[in-house]
């Protein structure tokens, strides 16, 4: 399970159409930027650039402690590596999608 500290915004939508199309389970734990939440200190320990999206993988590839990341592209590319989708291993390719990522 995935939590997604998420807000209706360009950068909350690119997580939310790559579990989507991944097909993760995951759960959305609304941040309400308008009203500040961003700069609580449950929200700093996951997001300390206090900007959603962030994410918390309770079942990551790498080992059983939750793994938190912050910055949608490097939350795409943790998921994209954890998948296995989205980004290819050969180098040509693989820059190219990190290039428009970027
Ligand atoms: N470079 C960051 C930008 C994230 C970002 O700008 N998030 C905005 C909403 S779209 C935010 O949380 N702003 C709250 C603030 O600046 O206090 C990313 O791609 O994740």
């Amino acid at each position: 399970m995935i939590d997604l500290y998420y807000w209706p915004t360009p950068n909350g939508h690119k997580i939310t159409i790559f579990l989507e199309e991944a097909g993760l389970d995951y759960q959305i734990y609304p941040v309400d930027i308008s009203a500040g939440d961003q700069f609580k200190p449950s929200f700093l320990a996951i997001a300390p650039n206090n900007r959603m999206p962030a994410i918390v993988d309770h079942s990551p590839s790498a080992g059983e402690e939750p793994v938190s990341v912050f910055e949608s592209g490097a939350i795409l590319m943790y998921l994209a590596e954890k998948t296995g989708r989205f980004l290819p291993q050969e180098p040509r390719a693989r820059v190219s999608v990190v290039q428009w990522l970027m």
